[in-house]
C-alpha cells in the first residue's frame, strides 16, 4: 500500500493547474470537433421526430422522402457521426490537460487531418442519404446496396478518426518519453485503451468496406458475400457500442469526481476495467448474429459466454462510481446508510445529466444480457425489444453523459459562462429526456416483447388483431419522440449560447480532472504494457472467429446479387 501518489498519476491535478487555459491551437482542433458534431445532432433529432411520426401514423411523408432513409439518416448521423467526432473532440481535450496541457505539434496536424477526413466523408455520406441513393440504415446490411460514395464517405469517417487515435499516441508518447516509470494520468490511460480498442475493431469494418462493398457498388463484382460482411460488420459493431461507452465511462471515472468534490477511489481499479475492455469487446460479435444462419452454434455460444465476461467491467464501475459519490457525499457531512446521496450536488446539471445517464443504465444493461442470453435472443431479436435497448444506452446513458460533458467542456473552450439559467434548463432538459425515454423507450421493450418488428414503417398488417396493438403503443412512443425533440431542441439552445452568446468569464473556467484517493495503490506497472495486452486481445479475438470465418471462406457462398431499396 502506498500512499505517496503523485501528481501526475491523479492526473496531473495540482495548483499549478488550476489556471489551466488551452493553446489557442488545440482550442480551435476541439472545438472544431465538437462544433460539427451539434451539426450532425440537428439533423438526425429532424430525421429521429419524423420517422417515428411516420411510423405511428401521425403524418404522411411527401413522396420524395421515405422512412427507410430518414431511419438511415438517423442512425448514422447520431450513431455514427455525433459519437465519432464528439470523442475524438472530448479526447483530445483530456489528452491535453493531463499531459503536458497541450499537444505535440504532431498531434495538431494528425487531428486536423482527421478532422477534415471524417468531415468531407460525412458530407459524402449525408448528400447520398438524402437523396435516396443509400438507404441502407446505419448497419449498412448487404446485400441492401448504396452509392458507393456512401461508403466511400464511411470510410473517410473511420479512417479519419484513426487519424485522432494516432495524434493522441502521440501526445502519449511523448509523455512517456519524459516520465520513465511513471503510471501516465488516468484520462490519457483510458484514452489510449479506448482508441487501441477502436482500432482494432474498426479495421475490420474498413476491410469489409474496402474489399468487399466497394468493388461491389461500383459493379467491379456483381455478387457479394453476405455472410462474410455481416461477420465482419459485426467484429466490429459490438466494438463500436463500447466506443460510445468508455468515453462516458471517462467522465464518470476521472471528471465527475472533481465536480462532486470528491476523489477518484482507486487508481488500479478503472485501468483494469479499461484492459478488460480491451480484451471482451471485440470477440463477441456473434451475439448479434444469434438468429443467422452459417455460423455453427458452439461458436455462438462461446461468443455469449465471452459476452457475460464483457458485462463484468460495467457491474465494476457501477460499484467504483457508487463508492467516489458516497466517499464524497460523506465527506460533505453526510450521516447514516444514504444520507451521503442528498449530500451530492443535483442541482448541478453536470453532475444531475450524468448520473440520469447512470440511472438509466442499470435497466439498459439489464436489457442487454437479456439480448445476450442466447435462448432469449431468439424472442427480442429484430423487435422493437432492441431499439429500446439501445435507446437507453447509447441514446440515453452515453448521450446524457455526453450532455453533461459539454456544460464544462464548451466554457472552458470558449471562456463563455454556463450561467445559472442555462444551467436550469440543462437540468429541465435531463428531466424531459429521461420522461421521453420512459415513454419511447421503455414502451419499444413491452411492444417488443409483443413482436412488434423494428426497422418497419407504417403498416396495419391488414387490421390484424396483434398489430393493432402494436398500433396503440405506438401512439405513446410517438408521443415520447416529441418530447425528446422538444428536450433536443432546449440543448441545441444551450449549445449555442454557450459557443456564441452567454457571457465571457473573468476568471478562468475550470477543466475538472479529479484527484486520486491518498489510500489508493500504486497501479502494477503491467497494466501499461500496451503490447502484451493487444497480444492477448488479438489472441481471444482468433480463438473466437478464426475458425467461424474460416467456415464461411470455404463454404463458398455464391453471394448475393445487390438490392435496392
Ligand atoms: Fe447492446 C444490440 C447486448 C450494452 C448498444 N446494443 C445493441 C444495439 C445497439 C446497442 C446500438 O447480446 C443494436 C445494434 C443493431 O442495430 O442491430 N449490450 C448488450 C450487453 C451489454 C450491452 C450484454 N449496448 C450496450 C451499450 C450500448 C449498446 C453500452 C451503447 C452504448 N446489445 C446486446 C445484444 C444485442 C445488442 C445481444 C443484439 C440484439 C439483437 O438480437 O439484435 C452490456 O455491456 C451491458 C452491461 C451493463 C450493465 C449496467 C451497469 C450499470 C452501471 C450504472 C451504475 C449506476 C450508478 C448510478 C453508479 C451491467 C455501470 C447510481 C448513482 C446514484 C447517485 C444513485
Ligand atoms: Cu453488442
Amino acid at each position: 500500500m502506498s500512499t505517496n501518489v503523485t501528481t501526475t498519476e491523479t492526473g496531473g491535478h495540482n495548483n499549478a493547474f488550476t489556471d489551466f487555459r488551452f493553446e489557442k491551437k488545440d482550442s480551435n482542433l476541439i472545438l472544431a470537433h465538437i462544433g460539427f458534431s451539434f451539426f450532425a445532432v440537428f439533423l438526425g433529432a429532424i430525421a429521429g421526430l419524423l420517422q417515428v411520426a411516420q411510423r405511428s401514423g401521425w403524418i404522411q411523408l411527401p413522396n420524395w422522402l421515405n422512412y427507410y432513409q430518414l431511419l438511415t439518416a438517423h442512425g448514422v448521423l447520431l450513431a455514427l457521426v455525433f459519437t465519432t467526432f464528439f470523442i475524438i473532440g472530448y479526447l483530445y481535450s483530456g489528452v491535453a490537460r493531463t499531459l503536458g496541457g497541450k499537444l505535440t505539434p504532431a498531434a495538431r496536424i494528425l487531428g486536423w487531418i482527421g478532422f477534415y477526413l471524417m468531415a468531407v466523408g460525412t458530407i459524402m455520406a449525408t448528400i447520398t442519404i438524402l437523396t435516396n441513393q443509400s438507404t441502407v440504415l446505419y448497419t449498412f446490411y448487404a446485400p441492401m446496396k448504396a452509392s458507393p460514395w456512401f461508403y466511400i464517405g464511411t470510410a473517410l469517417l473511420i479512417v479519419g478518426s484513426w487519424f485522432g487515435a494516432f495524434g493522441i499516441f502521440a501526445t502519449y508518447i511523448r509523455w512517456r518519453k519524459n516520465h520513465k516509470n511513471q503510471s501516465s494520468p488516468l484520462f490519457a490511460y483510458m484514452a489510449v485503451a479506448t482508441l487501441i480498442m477502436w482500432l482494432h475493431a474498426s479495421l475490420f469494418v474498413a476491410i469489409e468496406v474496402v474489399f468487399q462493398l466497394i468493388p461491389w457498388s461500383f459493379g467491379i463484382v456483381d455478387r457479394v458475400d453476405v455472410s462474410l460482411s455481416r461477420t465482419l460488420f459485426w467484429y466490429f459493431g459490438h466494438a463500436l457500442v463500447y466506443f460510445w461507452l468508455l468515453p462516458a465511462y471517462i467522465y464518470w471515472y476521472v471528471n465527475i469526481p472533481q465536480v462532486v468534490g470528491g476523489k477518484i477511489f482507486s487508481n488500479s481499479l478503472p485501468r483494469l476495467t479499461f484492459i478488460l475492455f480491451i480484451l471482451f469487446s471485440v470477440p463477441v460479435g456473434f451475439h448479434h448474429q444469434l438468429n443467422e444462419p452459417g455460423i455453427g452454434s458452439l461458436w455462438k455460444f462461446l461468443q455469449v459466454v465471452l459476452t457475460m465476461m464483457v458485462v463484468i467491467p460495467s457491474l465494476m464501475t457501477a460499484f467504483a462510481i457508487l463508492a467516489t459519490f458516497e466517499l464524497a457525499g460523506r465527506s460533505r457531512g453526510g450521516k447514516g446508510l444514504f444520507g451521503w446521496v442528498k449530500k451530492l450536488p443535483w442541482k448541478d446539471a453536470r453532475f444531475f445529466t450524468a448520473v440520469m445517464g447512470m440511472i438509466i443504465f442499470i435497466p439498459a444493461g439489464a436489457g442487454g444480457i437479456i439480448n445476450a442470453s442466447y435462448q432469449l435472443n431468439q424472442m427480442v431479436h429484430n423487435t422493437w425489444f432492441v431499439t429500446g435497448h439501445f435507446h437507453l444506452t447509447i441514446a440515453s446513458t452515453v448521450l446524457l453523459t455526453f450532455f453533461a460533458i459539454s456544460y464544462w467542456l464548451i466554457p472552458v473552450l470558449t471562456g463563455r459562462v454556463f450561467t445559472k439559467q442555462l444551467n436550469r434548463l440543462a437540468i429541465i432538459q435531463a428531466v424531459l429526456w429521461a420522461i421521453g425515454m420512459f415513454l419511447m423507450a421503455v414502451i419499444m421493450h413491452i411492444v417488443g416483447l409483443l413482436g412488434a418488428p423494428r426497422r418497419t414503417s407504417y403498416s396495419t398488417y391488414g387490421g390484424h388483431e396483434l398489430a393493432v396493438t402494436w398500433l396503440s403503443y405506438e401512439q405513446v412512443i410517438a408521443t415520447g419522440g416529441v418530447i425528446l425533440f422538444v428536450a433536443i431542441l432546449l440543448v441545441l439552445y444551450i449549445w449555442f449560447n454557450l459557443l456564441f452568446l452567454a457571457p465571457k468569464s473573468e476568471k478562468t473556467i475550470e477543466y475538472p480532472i479529479g484527484v486520486v484517493n491518498e489510500q489508493a495503490e500504486h497501479p502494477p506497472r503491467i497494466l501499461e504494457r500496451w503490447s502484451f495486452w493487444i497480444g492477448v486481445s488479438i489472441a481471444l479475438s482468433v480463438i473466437a472467429y478464426a475458425v467461424p470465418i474460416y467456415q464461411i471462406v470455404m463454404h463458398h457462398s455464391p453471394g448475393s446479387l445487390p438490392y435496392r431499396t
